[in-house]
């Protein structure tokens, strides 16, 4: 206050003045939260003795990974979208709820305002020449009861033959590999599409340039996502794989789960599954989505 007010000050009380957290005009969270960061990131630097050039080199590399648009991509490869559903887990487990489905993480390919069908619904185009595997996956989303629940709104997205996804792909349509669908009275729904291969990080990137320097590969096993919404129920963000995949134990961005391994009817005949285009024997993937309450 007064002696002791100077401009030449030990890293103890740089830190204090950095994050200074009793201003009254600023948001207490916020505060708490920088405070807690910028403290470990200052003893990160003392411990690892990170030189400046090291550090400028990281800030050079976080300013190529904003304008990259990879910030989503990284955070699941370095496990924190992960972290986040096993904290929901956990506090599942502690509260004794049914988890029903489990949660796998969003990534960062979503899209909202896909188109929206009822019940049934093609996801590939109509015309399409093979891109995969041809799949129809069915089934119902329940309640932990078993309930059926009736006008939930699955969306589902996948990558295409290549591993792309559209809109984040100046190659594909706009919503390509992008549906909604709202389930029957009976909490029924089924879509056509074709099994997806897997996915990689871009080469020649932010992210592959420090998975490289990790000495790690940026692979995803072939995946779908869903996002299910339900009035009353609590939003399922979910994923399944294709078995088979031989990252299905080595997921980059740590997202598969046990109970999310799709079962492949392989040579289902394709009377009954007409009116999705279907016309020779294909692969049926049956699915329930279990959905908490809100
Ligand atoms: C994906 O397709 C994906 O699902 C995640 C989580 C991260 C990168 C690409
Ligand atoms: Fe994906």
């Amino acid at each position: 206050m007064n002696e002791a007010s100077t401009n030449e000050f030990s890293k103890a009380e740089l830190l204090k003045r950095v994050t200074h957290s009793n201003r009254p005009n600023g948001n207490a969270r916020v505060q708490s939260i920088t405070a807690r960061i910028v403290g470990d990131l200052f003893r990160a630097i003392d411990d690892l003795d990170i030189q400046p050039d090291e550090f400028w080199a990281g800030v050079d590399w976080l300013s190529r990974l904003a304008s990259s648009g990879q910030a989503g991509l990284i955070t699941a490869g370095l496990g924190f979208d992960r972290l986040l559903d096993i904290r929901l887990d956990e506090a599942d487990e502690r509260a004794g709820r049914n988890a029903g489905t489990p949660r796998a993480i969003e990534g960062p390919l979503y899209i909202a305002g896909a188109p929206l069908g009822k019940y049934e619904v093609r996801v590939d185009e109509e015309g399409d020449a093979k891109r995969g595997e041809t799949m129809v996956m069915e089934g119902r989303v329940l309640d932990i009861d078993g309930k059926p629940v009736a006008g939930a709104i699955i969306d589902v997205w996948h990558a295409n033959e290549l591993g792309r996804y559209s809109h984040f792909d100046p190659d594909q349509a706009e919503y390509a590999l992008r549906r909604r669908i709202e389930t029957d009275a009976h909490g029924r729904y089924r879509f056509r599409s074709f099994l997806p291969p897997g996915y990689a990080i871009p080469p020649n990137s932010p992210t592959s340039e420090l998975f490289n320097a990790l000495g790690r590969h940026g692979n995803r096993p072939a995946h779908i996502h869903f996002l299910v919404v339900a009035p009353g129920l609590r939003t399922l963000t979910t994923q399944v794989n294709v078995p088979g995949d031989s990252f299905i134990d080595d997921d980059f961005a740590f997202a598969t789960r046990d109970g999310l391994i799709l079962k492949l009817e392989k040579n289902t005949p394709a009377s009954g599954y007409e009116t999705l285009g279907v016309k020779e024997p294909f692969t049926r993937i049956p699915f329930d989505f279990v959905m908490q309450p809100a």
